[in-house]
């Protein structure tokens, strides 16, 4: 299935599996923590890697692999390593790619934890970090030092929307040696491929759109390169935060609908946006796929279609919004995104509680800002439960 003249569609259904021994259709849940040798000779040339196959699952487990093929070849990547949770994927990209003395520049807009990782313990290691508004090209350029190593984005970034021009970034990174590492977690392969505009890196919380259902936490780092494989697969034997056999079978399972689900995200959430727009008690509405988002061109240019997220600022700020939250009907008063059902939270005392409040508003997380992860129900249930929130703000 690693061939370019099939869609997406067929890719998702039939990516990464494997071959089983017993006629098997999809990849079992081979929910081992070890494998036999068949004897010392053989278990020996396992680990000297002279023959190829299956020690311990922290370090290669045939259902894992199923998964992380499937997602290599979606987002047309090398190799992808599955994680035990998208922050987890993060910590292993900044693991294998920074030293202490490196520098990294960072996103603004980025779901919390990344900045939290970076500004704790990755400082804490000698890395110095950058947090800038990666949409604005001109700042990127300036925030270089001679020892800038890995320019991390996320695009569009959580929970504000904002985008950056990956294009334009990996020129930046490329010009000094550095590496470009996208965040596609909102997106999903389906809807942005960023290998294709010069990514080196892309890195998935697989809890959201590509398993789609809410039941796993999970995550991937993808490589753009096969070369730099076995670094990275050694750290991550290291580290040890993998992905467990069963959360990889979910994930795999999810990828099959993923194409239709997204499409299905992006229909609803159309929708959704323009009846925001339109409602006299909202002040703003950001959704890629409209006109008026400041970085709409670059939205059309590297996204094939805008998403399930969208965020707005109600009128009366927070309190409005606790009213709207409290009152909603269909709609889950939860935090993660990505899932079939749809999902309503508020960012700045949820997801990005912990970036600091003058870090928050300059990624414009106003205390007013509410977030929707459109799910694939029916479009007018989910109007008709907004509006039930709605009638509670006078
Ligand atoms: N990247 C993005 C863009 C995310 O939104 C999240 C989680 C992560 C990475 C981390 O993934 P995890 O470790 O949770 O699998 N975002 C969340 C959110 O917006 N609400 O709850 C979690």
């Amino acid at each position: 299935m690693n061939d370019d003249s099939y869609g997406m569609g067929t890719k998702c259904v039939h990516s990464g599996i494997k071959d089983d021994p017993t006629g098997a259709v999809v990849t079992p849940i081979y929910q081992t923590s070890t494998f036999k040798f068949r004897d010392t000779e053989h278990g020996a040339r396992l680990f000297k890697g002279e023959e190829q196959g299956y020690i311990y699952t922290r370090m290669r487990n045939p259902t894992i692999e199923a998964m992380e093929d499937a997602i290599a070849n979606l987002e047309g990547g090398a190799k992808a390593i599955g994680c035990a949770s998208g922050m987890a994927a993060i910590n292993l990209l900044f693991s294998s790619t920074l030293t202490a003395g490196d520098h990294i520049i960072c996103s603004e807009a980025v779901y919390g934890p990344t900045i939290s990782i970076l500004q704790t313990l990755f400082a804490k290691y000698g890395v110095e970090v950058s947090i800038i508004d990666t949409s604005d090209v001109s700042l990127v350029k300036s925030a270089i030092r001679n020892n800038t190593k890995l320019i991390f984005i996320e695009t569009p970034g959580n929970p504000s929307l904002i985008i950056s021009d990956i294009q334009a970034i990996s020129e930046i990174a490329s010009s000094i040696n550095a590496k470009l590492a996208v965040d596609n977690t909102f997106m999903s392969p389906i809807l942005q491929q960023p290998f294709k505009f010069g990514a080196d890196y892309v890195i998935h919380s697989l809890t959201k759109f590509l398993n789609g259902h809410a039941d796993v936490i999970g995550g991937v780092v993808v490589l753009k390169k096969e070369s730099e494989y076995i670094h990275f697969r050694k750290m991550s034997n290291l580290i040890g935060g993998v992905i467990d056999p069963f959360n990889a079978f979910l994930v795999h399972r999810g990828i099959k609908t993923l194409h239709i689900r997204m499409q299905r995200h992006c229909e609803n959430a159309e929708k959704i946006s323009t009846y925001l727009k339109n409602n006299p008690k909202v002040i703003w509405v950001h959704y890629p796929g409209d006109k008026n988002h400041p970085q709409y061109e670059i939205a059309r240019k590297q996204m094939t279609g805008f998403g399930g997220m969208i965020a707005f600022e109600l009128k009366g700020g927070l309190e409005a919004g606790k009213k709207l939250m409290d009152n909603v009907k269909v709609w889950q008063l939860a935090v993660s995104l990505g899932g079939v059902e749809s999902l309503i939270q508020h960012p700045a005392t949820m997801t990005h509680a912990s970036v600091p409040k003058e870090l928050r508003e300059k990624a414009k997380i106003t205390d007013g800002l509410v977030r929707l992860s459109v799910g694939i129900e029916d479009a007018d249930d989910l109007i008709n439960g907004l509006e039930s929130g709605f009638r509670h703000i006078t």
